[in-house]
């Protein structure tokens, strides 16, 4: 992103934000403590709090990926390393195409948040996360040929990116409700990690590891959005928009902007029980610059191969505690599968995601 663009997302966010605060939100609208009450649990800031009311909440994220795409189409490991060009070619023993291939991906989120509102307009929320990346690769031999020499496994982990909020009320008529959502995102992630691999020629270097096997951003990020939720009767419905823009970068590259859009419909059975579907659409732009510590004959490694367009489908189950020492917990469960997936250049494909939390609201 060039500076000028950055330079109006700060304003718009600020003047949104001025703006916003003015125009303070009060009154009763759609309750955290009925199973309607809330978005599916993979969905970030979906709520405010009344006054001095807290939350803590944990989240599990699992997400799966194998095989490889084209844009909207699968390609093999064999069409792979022998039809894609190395971006690399030319430098010291880096062959033409690609020689090494990610077969299958799995990524764990430990997310631990607390939300508080000092106020009614105001709801804190803040996020640290833990995150557990694993990728399988198959190592082709040479420079040509579709003959395999081996496999390896690279695992990285550790506390990724915090993000820390604002939501601000705009409006509540007493069945829509909506607010803004002012975030930034934290370089506290690490994106130097290094691990073993081995090349086409068998030797097992210690290299820095690709962007996507990385931790952390790397970059401040701004993320704003808006929210809105509806409700009538056993009925409940909202859609939310967040973007993430970098603002600066880190080792010579930053990772794309990311625009994400969620709508979401809730049902509920009994106060304790809803059902949820939603389409979330994320529209990712590929990495701006190139980190000069990463390079090989594999996908991962070309900043050129990241970012896309995405539509998930999710179902999910909301259980709320109604009484006694259940009261104000959550449990949540929401399952994602693609619809469909356009990707940049040669990427990995997500298969599905799967997210677990449990919430906990108290004054
Ligand atoms: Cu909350």
């Amino acid at each position: 992103m060039n500076l000028t663009v950055r330079v109006i997302v700060v304003l718009i966010f600020i003047t949104a934000s001025l703006a916003s605060i003015q125009a303070k939100a009060d009154g009763t609208g759609p309750s955290l403590h009925n199973a309607a009450g809330h978005a599916p649990i993979g969905v970030m800031g979906d709520h405010m709090h009344a006054k001095g009311e807290w939350m803590l909440s944990y989240r599990f994220m699992h997400m799966d990926m194998e095989g490889n795409r084209m844009g909207v189409d699968a390609v093999d490991a064999d069409t792979i390393v022998t039809s894609i060009p190395n971006r690399f070619s030319g430098r010291p023993i880096q062959p033409p195409t690609l020689r090494i291939v990610p077969s299958v991906m799995s990524m764990d989120m430990h997310m631990f948040g607390a939300m508080y509102a000092p106020v009614q307009w105001l709801t804190l929320m803040a996020m640290g996360m833990y995150v557990e990346k694993e990728m399988d690769h198959i190592t082709y031999m040479g420079g040509k040929g579709v003959t395999q020499r081996g496999s390896f496994k690279v695992k990285t982990d550790g506390i990724g990116d915090a993000r820390i909020s604002g939501l601000i009320g705009i409006h509540d008529d007493g069945i829509h409700r909506c607010h803004i959502n002012a975030g930034v995102s934290l370089p506290t992630g690490a994106n130097e990690k290094k691990r073993r691999i081995l090349t086409p020629s068998g030797t097992q270097p210690t290299v820095r590891v690709p962007y996507a096997m990385q931790i952390g951003s790397g970059t401040y990020d701004l993320m704003p959005g808006i929210t809105c939720n509806g409700r009538l009767h056993q009925w409940y419905w909202g859609g939310q928009y967040i973007g993430t823009f970098r603002l600066d970068d880190d080792n010579g590259y930053s990772l794309g902007d990311k625009h994400r859009f969620s709508t979401w419909l809730n049902y509920q059975w009994r106060p304790f029980i809803s059902t949820l579907l939603r389409l979330q659409y994320d529209s990712l732009a590929g990495i701006d610059g190139i980190d000069p510590m990463i390079a090989g004959p594999v996908q991962t490694a070309d900043p050129d191969n990241y970012g896309g367009d995405t539509l998930n489908l999710s179902l999910g189950v909301n259980l709320v505690g109604q009484s006694g020492g259940l009261a104000g917990h959550r449990l949540a469960i929401e399952a994602s599968l693609p619809l469909r997936r356009d990707l940049n250049g040669v990427q990995m494909e997500t298969d599905w995601t799967i997210t677990a939390g449990w919430q906990y609201a108290f004054e």
